[in-house]
């Protein structure tokens, strides 16, 4: 293992390069590292320019942010990063890969900046809830006008070489050896006898009209960024720095941003953060277990979720073959694919020939044994588990040995899927979010029989295809939907019991769901829960308020959006969702008649009624091993079900609670409503007994 940070000598130009694999992030072994070589470089005659590169894949992508929960030691960022601004002759910064966060701090503290053609620079520091924190809120418009540098902050999405060189905040654009190029760019500099240029000492850019600025910018995070601290601490601090001079800046900035580090909001996103990355490792599967690669993919059933993930794969230059059983379906599947890219070409995220290009990969067969040739085969038809078991049964034949067997069930058995195929090892359930090619979260189904790779493959298919893959066991609604099933019981229940649809939904909204449950259901179809539950009656608790309304609306045909009216009414001008007495009036009398008492549901309960059940049917997946971790439960909720980012994931969300607290208030819930659904599940209560978290669960399984 060489040295963190190394320096070498090229005919009077020093050449600083950072390896700190993977990612270059800017940890205290870096920062000393840079601390003790820029120290050394200042004392010395001979050096006329330096050049800062990293070695492997990346520019320096960050602070370390596992450093904000153990405290940021010294030497600190403005330390290190002035150290390197005052070095007497010029410093370039060679930037490849990602340059994130403090990686574009540092490169800003060099005097210039070259970076490859497929280099980036970001600021995405309000992903993590927190503001740039080692001088960028100071140094940026110091480069670029002060909205842009806002923007740029804002919106958290890396800047491009070009778009970087156009908008200054780069010198040159360089292909190939980027360290090589800066080197060049440096013996310019000497040429023509420039010297340093410190980005602190240039003005702030665009301070003309800043007073209207601040406001306005402030009126979109509102909008875009709801409940949001970090957003608005941002603007606040360009407000108050613009006009000062860097130094006072950087003190506003530090307190800003240290003050944000500790808040909940920054907390949630930082677990996000690692629990995304944490969900790819299976406990028990090592690296040893290689993917099999996939080259070819097949799919059965051209409907809207078929057509979603065949477009996933050809987004990848994956060649995708499309079975149905009839051309009609195969013909209306196509068209809705091709309209999906049309959709995309005309807000201008695609171009027109690439949406030619991955339609030109998927091709359509009413043959099965075109998908002889597949290394996966999803299956994507209907919830049925006599056509589920028929289809299997044809590719346990027709398929190569070797070949992947995935089913987008949502509800069914995938272990009895698997036994008719003769080969239930090959078979996994790979459960896709409608719009298939949108919604990032793919849930992994493991069967008893499911091989390590199999399901290692499975994970690798996720990142390629650019989801984020969950495991789950085989259970009655995998992680996500078995979670929903009290949330939104609880949910129809405030109905009976004299809310209405708007303060179900608004509580659940402030909340900061990204859409109350009803309304989801209203633009999925009303009919879609009714249907599931006909598949398995007997399983359905004794209580005939048990989705009631939705089974009423369906008995109707308010089916909610398709059909004009739901819970809402749809039925004018632009859609939009209205109050419907006729429906809330339906749901009261239903409540009548039933003998529900009509407790008109505070916005505070109706939060805890769908959240703790959700929480707590959550501890019931951890201890029947359906959910690895905890966190991975959050990943599932903050990917695939609008659940806020900002409060990490309904269990990371309980631990801030507490988990005395959501184990009490389920007694109390059990005092009041039906007992049968108020039950605190056994680790639940223990972790609450023990004053303990959900987060320490993890923990202490090393998961
Ligand atoms: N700190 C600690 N670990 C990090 C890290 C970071 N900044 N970035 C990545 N890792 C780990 C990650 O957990 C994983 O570990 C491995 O590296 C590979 O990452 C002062 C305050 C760079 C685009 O927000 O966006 O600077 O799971 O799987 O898909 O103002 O990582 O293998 O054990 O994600 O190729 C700002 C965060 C920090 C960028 C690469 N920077 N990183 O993606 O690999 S705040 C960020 C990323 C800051 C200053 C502020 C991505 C990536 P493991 P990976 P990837």
């Amino acid at each position: 293992m060489g040295e963190i940070v190394s320096c070498s000598l090229e005919d009077g130009v020093a050449v600083v390069r950072i390896d700190n694999p993977p990612v270059n992030a800017m940890d205290r072994g870096v920062r000393a590292g840079l601390d003790k070589v820029f120290t050394e470089l200042k004392a010395r005659k001979d050096i006329n320019a330096i050049v800062l590169g990293c070695a492997g894949r990346t520019f320096v992508a960050g602070a370390d942010i596992k450093e904000f929960d153990t405290g940021i030691a010294e030497p600190g960022f403005h330390k290190v990063l002035r150290l390197i601004e005052d070095s007497p002759v010029p410093v370039v910064a060679a930037v490849h890969g990602t340059a994130l966060g403090a990686g574009t701090e540092l490169a800003m503290s060099c005097h210039y900046r070259v970076v490859d053609k497929n280099g980036r620079f970001g600021l995405p520091e309000l992903s993590l809830g927190i503001i740039p924190g080692a001088g960028g809120t100071q140094r940026l418009p110091r480069l670029v006008p002060v909205e842009r540098a806002l923007d740029i902050i804002l919106a958290g999405k890396p800047v491009g070489a070009e778009a970087a060189r156009e908008i200054g905040l780069a010198d040159a654009v360089v292909e190939g050896d980027v360290v090589k190029g800066a080197v060049d760019f440096a013996r310019d500099l000497i040429a023509k006898g420039a010297g340093p240029r410190r980005t602190r000492e240039q003005p702030v850019k665009g301070t003309e009209n800043t007073e209207a600025l601040f406001p306005q910018k402030r009126a979109e995070v509102a909008k875009k960024m709801r409940n949001r601290q970090s957003p608005l601490v941002l603007i606040e601090t360009f407000e108050r720095t613009c006009k000062l001079p860097f130094d006072e800046g950087l003190k506003i900035e530090s307190e800003q941003s240290s003050k944000l580090e500790k808040a909940t909001e920054s907390r949630a996103l930082r677990h996000l953060f690692f629990a995304e990355r944490e969900v790819r490792k299976i406990p028990g599967i090592g690296a040893e277990v290689k993917p099999r690669p996939i080259a070819k993919v097949g799919i059965v059933g051209a409907g809207t979720m078929g057509g979603g993930i065949a477009m996933s794969f050809a987004n990848i230059g994956v060649p995708v073959t499309v079975l149905d059983v009839k051309q009609d379906f195969l013909d209306t599947g196509f068209s809705r694919m091709r309209k999906n890219y049309e959709r995309s070409v005309s807000r201008g995220s695609l171009k027109a020939e690439q949406a030619d290009q991955r339609m030109g990969l998927i091709t359509p067969t009413l043959n099965e044994k075109d998908l002889g040739d597949a290394d996966l085969i999803i299956e994507a038809v209907f919830e049925n588990m006599a056509l589920k078991k028929d289809i299997f049964r044809k590719l346990g034949k027709v398929a190569k040995d070797g070949a992947i067997l995935g089913t987008n069930t949502s509800t069914l058995d995938i272990d009895e899927i698997g036994a008719v195929t003769g080969r239930p090892q090959d078979i996994v359930g790979l459960h896709f979010f409608s719009p298939a090619h949108v919604m990032p979260l793919l849930e992994i189904v493991q069967t008893k029989a499911t091989s390590p790779q199999v399901l290692t493959t499975a994970l690798e298919v996720a990142k390629q295809i650019r989801k984020v893959g969950v495991v789950s066991k085989v259970s009655y609604g995998f992680i996500g939907n078995r979670m929903m099933d009290p949330y939104a019981r609880e949910a129809e229940h405030c109905l009976l019991e004299g809310a209405t649809p708007e303060q179900v939904d608004g509580a659940l909204e402030d909340f900061g769901m990204a859409m109350g449950i009803l309304a989801v259901f209203d633009m999925a179809g009303v009919e879609v829960g009714p249907s599931t539950r006909r598949e398995r009656k007997h399983l359905l608790p004794n209580d005939p308020g048990f989705y009631r309304c939705s089974d009423l609306l369906t008995e109707r045909g308010w089916l909610g959006q398709k059909t004009g009216r739901g819970y809402y009414r749809y039925d004018n001008p632009g859609h939009k969702r209205m109050s419907d007495p006729e429906a809330n009036e339906m749901f009261w009398e239903e409540g009548k008649r039933l003998g529900v008492e009509r407790r008109n549901p505070s916005r505070k309960e109706i939060q805890e009624r769908c959240f703790f059940s959700m929480i707590n049917e959550g501890a019931l997946l951890l201890e029947e091993g359906v959910a690895l971790r905890a966190g991975d439960i959050d990943v599932v909720y903050a990917s695939g079900y609008g659940f806020p980012r900002y409060r990490g994931g309904p269990m990371f969300y309980a631990d801030t609670v507490g988990l005395k607290v959501i184990h009490d208030r389920l007694l109390e819930f059990k005092s009041i409503l039906d007992p049968q659904y108020w039950t605190p599940a056994p680790l639940l209560a223990k972790l609450a007994a023990e004053g303990s978290t959900f987060a320490e669960w993890d923990k202490s399984r090393g998961a």
